[in-house]
């Protein structure tokens, strides 16, 4: 992140002043850039407008105001409503509401049609984590990359910035499939701790235990890297898709025995149990994502 120095002082416009939208404008503010904010809801931008900011009545007119305009909107419906009745000739528009990658393709050209050079961003972090530095928070970011390294420095106030390509869907790409997967994560630690719920077993014991297993389970994402790119899916694997989906007898009995719906660990238990059928239980479970793909 960037220091707080009045050597880049690059002036910017944001949209959008929900949890957010409020976290990055006050991290731009504290890097002493000169920011007009705007928000539907106008009351949201007194507190900013006090910090310093400029408050915008219009978002028409905050477009106006500055050549970078970033946008942290609901959604991409909302940030289409926002834009409507600007002018976006010659601006830079950096999108970090949540989309689809086809919403911030469709975007980007869009914006290009109205004259502006277009980023789409997929934010990694949670509002307390703007603006701190070291918090692990980043942003990806896709679309145009002169925009990108013409705004790097301003960008990277927030938190960390991860340029991923020309392609504007890709940010919008990685972002989802990150959070996809934690929703499986998620859904997997639900499981576990219904499976105790019952026991006594101290949740805030038995917190520590998930969450080391866990962490030393997440390497091997990069096994699975490296078998999609070899499509080998049998070198390198230790615990073979037969065992596994014989093992998935237990987990599905032991959540009956514990009255524990199976319903979050069935859809990917029986693709395994697909992909052996296949013929493929030498494999490890990287199959799985081929028997996805519609
Ligand atoms: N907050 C988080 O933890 C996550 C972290 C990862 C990234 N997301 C995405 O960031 C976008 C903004 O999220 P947010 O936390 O700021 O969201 P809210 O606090 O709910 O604020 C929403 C703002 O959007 C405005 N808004 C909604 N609908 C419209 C509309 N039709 N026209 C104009 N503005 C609209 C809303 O305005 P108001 O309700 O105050 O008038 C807020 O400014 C989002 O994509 C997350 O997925 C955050």
């Amino acid at each position: 992140m960037e220091e707080n120095t009045a050597a880049v002082q690059t002036p910017l416009t944001l949209l959008g002043l929900g949890a957010m939208g409020t976290a990055l404008a006050r991290a731009w503010l504290a890097a002493g850039h000169p920011l007009t904010v705007w928000n539907r809801t106008a009351a949201r931008a007194e507190s900013l407008g006090a910090e310093g900011a400029t408050v915008a009545r219009t978002a028409a007119e905050a477009v106006a105001a500055n050549r970078l305009v970033v946008a942290c909107l609901l959604d991409d419906a909302s940030v289409r409503q926002t834009l409507a009745d600007t002018d976006l000739t010659g601006r830079d528009l950096v999108n970090l509401s949540t989309s689809t990658p086809g919403q911030a393709r469709a975007l980007a050209d869009w914006a290009q049609r109205r004259g502006a050079r277009f980023v789409d961003g997929g934010i990694m972090a949670v509002p307390p984590m703007i603006g701190v530095e070291g918090s692990g928070g980043y942003v990806f970011y896709s679309g145009s990359t002169d925009l990108f390294e013409t705004h790097r420095d301003v960008l990277a106030v927030p938190a960390g910035t991860r340029y991923v390509g020309a392609d504007p869907g890709f940010a919008a790409l990685h972002d989802v499939a990150l959070l996809s997967a934690m929703t499986g994560m998620f859904a997997g630690v639900a499981h576990a701790f219904a499976l105790i719920r019952r026991e006594e077993i101290p949740p805030r014991d038995f917190a520590p235990l998930l969450e080391g297993w866990l962490t030393g389970m997440a390497p091997f994402v990069r096994l699975t890297a490296a078998q999609l790119a070899s499509g080998d899916y049998v070198t390198g694997t230790e615990s073979n898709l037969a065992m596994m989906v014989a093992a998935n007898e237990t987990l599905l009995n032991t959540a009956r025995e514990q009255g524990v719906g199976t319903e979050l660990l069935t859809p990917y238990l029986d693709l395994m149990a697909r992909r052996l059928a296949d013929g493929h239980g030498a494999e490890s479970d990287t199959g799985v994502i081929d028997l996805l793909l519609r």
